[in-house]
């Protein structure tokens, strides 16, 4: 049953604006296979190697240690569950740039680099200096896209990828450049009313993260492990937290 819960799109092709001929075309189309890939091979296999950092029942943070000659590598995965809001809306704020400086703690500024098309765009985030490491920045391609099903059965399921790239008017000149896989999935969860409309009382959404941050250089690894222990299930809160705010009295986006 649970195998029905995510299928990786047979024709990503038709998911995104993106057009065919753009360089990102086939990075976007191959990044984000990959994480559903990921996804439902947890699914069908649960893998053991996560090591639960934080538990708050409804947030769970966990990790693996990975180092790379001395730099800390760490994959990281947290699962979230909120009520009140579709895996559309809280991808939306997620993706959303405008927004994007409204919950993110962790930037000092965010700057769009160029727009792909309407799924997708280049930023520049320029991170907070976190003692006693050099300061860093990021330039990745952001992509929206809401996952086809082959059947009408499951979830709605909406993704988010942020993956670095490399770009003409971002050389990273200034400071220590980081480089990431990020993805957030969500999947709708609706319990029907017995009578009358589906309200915001009627859903729940299941979020998913996962990172994979180089943080492109040296860092110490354990004040790196104690900001990142600190800051994921900070950033879910007040990230889920904002788009509670944004969305609770407006028209719900399935
Ligand atoms: O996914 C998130 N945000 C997205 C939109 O901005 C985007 C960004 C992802 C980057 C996340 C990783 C940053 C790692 C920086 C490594 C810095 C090394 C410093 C050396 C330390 C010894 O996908 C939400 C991201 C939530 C981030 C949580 C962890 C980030 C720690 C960053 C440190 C800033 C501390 C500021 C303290 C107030």
């Amino acid at each position: 049953e649970k195998k029905k819960k995510l299928e990786v799109p047979s024709k990503p092709e038709l998911a995104t604006s993106l057009s065919p001929d753009h360089p990102f075309y086939n990075e976007v189309n191959e990044i984000v296979s990959n994480h559903l890939r990921r996804l439902l091979s947890e699914v069908k296999e649960p893998k053991d190697d996560w090591m639960c950092i934080v538990d708050q029942g409804d947030l769970k943070v966990f990790k693996r240690e990975l180092e790379e000659n001395g730099v800390p590598l760490d994959p990281m995965k947290a699962v979230c569950t909120v009520k009140g809001m579709t895996g559309h809306e809280v991808c939306h704020y997620f993706w959303a740039f405008d927004t994007r400086m409204e919950w993110e703690a962790t930037l000092e500024a965010s700057r769009v680099v160029e727009w792909l098309s309407d799924d997708t765009f280049i930023s520049n985030n320029i991170i907070k200096r976190v003692w006693p490491a050099s300061q860093r920045d990021a330039c990745f391609w952001s992509h929206m896209r809401h996952i086809s099903k082959s059947n009408d059965e499951g979830p709605d399921s909406w993704i988010v990828v942020n993956y670095s790239c490399e770009h003409d008017d971002c050389p990273p000149t200034k400071y220590v450049r980081i480089t990431m896989n990020v993805a957030l999935i969500c999947e709708t969860i609706i319990e029907p009313p017995v009578s009358g409309n589906i309200t915001r009382d009627n859903i729940t959404c299941k979020i998913t993260y996962t990172a994979d941050v180089n943080p492109g250089g040296w860092a110490p690894a354990s004040v790196l492990r104690a900001v990142y222990k600190r800051e994921y299930p900070k950033f879910l809160r007040r990230f889920t937290t904002f788009v509670e705010e944004k969305t609770h009295n407006k028209d719900i986006m399935f």
